[in-house]
């Protein structure tokens, strides 16, 4: 494959002669595991015949699941090209508030992948992926990994990134390119029933979440359904970017969150950067560790009225609480959680913010309003008192509640 690339090569291929290699030249078993080669098929530009293949190949799949990772600068032209491919496949595209795309196909990534197992998958599964966009929610990848699918991954930048490990076909393109090529091929000639975005809706449709006490969940749903139009939004970030996945959120709003590294550190620093170069609100929904660990970029200087700091305060990383056996270390807000009971009220109010906090529904709803107000006369911190086991525990039960909201009907599934 990196011979086809342009610059072609260099290539460097590792023969291990040591350890436990020394003994597979005598054993057949061995030698025949190794001639199993997984072959991943290269197709770039100026290759006709192999488009023409894919081409022929798609139109002959029923279950086609596109898969758009976090993008957050995809053209008008693009989405156009990729809500065009839907229509003409009718394939069910999963997505999420970070892959900051919106099509009637579009099924909301972040409950159903919670909901669904490793074996309830396979109600769903697709003949063939296609992916492309940054990082995805690493549940999905759970998911499909080692089930016998197709995955055919669109690298703009050509890297080979096999996060299913069943990667068959990379695509070294320009998403502009890849889908321009395949609706022209498709288009008249696929024949679309529906049914598997049928099922995937069915499924998702079905889903339930409990009642929710109050906590970063519930803070997370509440802020969701209130944002205004054209906003930024930065989650950061563990709980705060899975959580807000739950919700759907306007496509004029803009989503980012640091999924790649998924450090707290630099989340508010990255954010007062971003909230500079737009005139619209900007808001971050930040955890108390990742606040405090950034929390002298509140103090720059260029900072403008659009800012709005949602800070979830639960007294430590409700993060390790997530776990179901974390109430059996018994140490675990000690040296892991980083328990602690410092708030960043004077902190804020010294540098000019408007201050505002939360400690229960009553409260939060008061302020809510208050804090995405677009004429403030200065940038607003919310600071948002739950509990951090609470937090941790009642995320737990929500992706339980989910599974089983989902029973019956993936056994109506054919
Ligand atoms: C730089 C860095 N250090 C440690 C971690 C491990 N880690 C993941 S989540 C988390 C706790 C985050 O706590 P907080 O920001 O308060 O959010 P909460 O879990 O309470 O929602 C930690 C320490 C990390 N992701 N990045």
């Amino acid at each position: 494959m990196e011979l086809y690339k342009p610059g072609c090569g260099p290539v460097h291929i590792n023969i291990p002669l040591v350890g436990n290699m020394n003994n597979l030249f005598n054993s057949t078993e061995e030698i025949e595991k190794m001639n199993q080669v997984k072959k991943i098929d290269y197709i770039s530009y100026n290759n006709n015949q192999k488009w023409n293949d894919v081409i022929n190949k798609l139109l002959n799949k029923k279950k086609i699941l596109l898969i758009i990772g976090q993008e957050d600068n995809l053209t008008e032209k693009q989405i156009n090209y990729i809500r065009k491919f839907a229509e003409i496949t009718k394939c069910p595209i999963l997505t999420d508030n970070l892959s900051n795309f919106k099509s009637k196909y579009n099924i909301l990534a972040g409950p159903i992948i919670k909901a669904l197992n490793s074996n309830s998958i396979n109600k769903l599964l697709p003949e063939v992926v296609i992916s492309f966009g940054n990082n995805m929610q690493e549940r999905i990848k759970e998911l499909l990994r080692g089930k016998n699918i197709e995955h055919w991954y669109l690298s703009e930048d050509g890297q080979l990134r096999d996060c299913f490990k069943s990667l068959s076909v990379l695509f070294d393109s320009t998403i502009d390119y890849f889908f321009e090529t395949f609706n022209s091929g498709l288009e008249n000639k696929y024949n679309a029933d529906g049914k598997y975005f049928d099922d995937w809706s069915k499924v998702s449709n079905a889903i339930k979440m409990p009642d929710m006490p109050f906590s970063n969940f519930y803070v997370t749903r509440e802020f969701s359904r209130i944002i205004p139009n054209n906003s930024i939004v930065h989650l950061a970030i563990l709980n705060a970017t899975r959580q807000m996945q739950f919700f759907e959120l306007d496509e004029s709003i803009k989503v980012y969150s640091n999924v790649n590294a998924f450090g707290i550190d630099g989340c508010l620093p990255t954010f007062m950067g971003q909230a500079y170069t737009t005139d619209d609100l900007a808001f971050i929904i930040i955890g108390d560790l990742s606040f405090f660990y950034g929390m002298n970029a509140l103090a720059i200087k260029h900072v403008k009225n659009n800012v709005r700091v949602l800070m979830i305060n639960n007294g430590g990383g409700a993060e390790f609480h997530i776990q179901p056996d974390s109430n059996s270390i018994p140490t675990i807000d000690k040296h892991i959680g980083a328990a602690h009971n410092r708030i960043a009220k004077d902190w804020a109010k010294s540098l000019g913010y408007k201050y505002i906090c939360a400690n229960d529904m009553k409260t939060f709803n008061d302020n809510i309003k208050e804090f995405v107000r677009k004429d403030s006369v200065s940038p607003i911190f919310f600071e948002v008192f739950t509990n951090m086991k609470l937090d941790g525990e009642f995320c737990l039960s929500v992706y339980r509640e989910m599974e089983k909201s989902i029973k019956d009907v993936l056994e109506e599934l054919n």
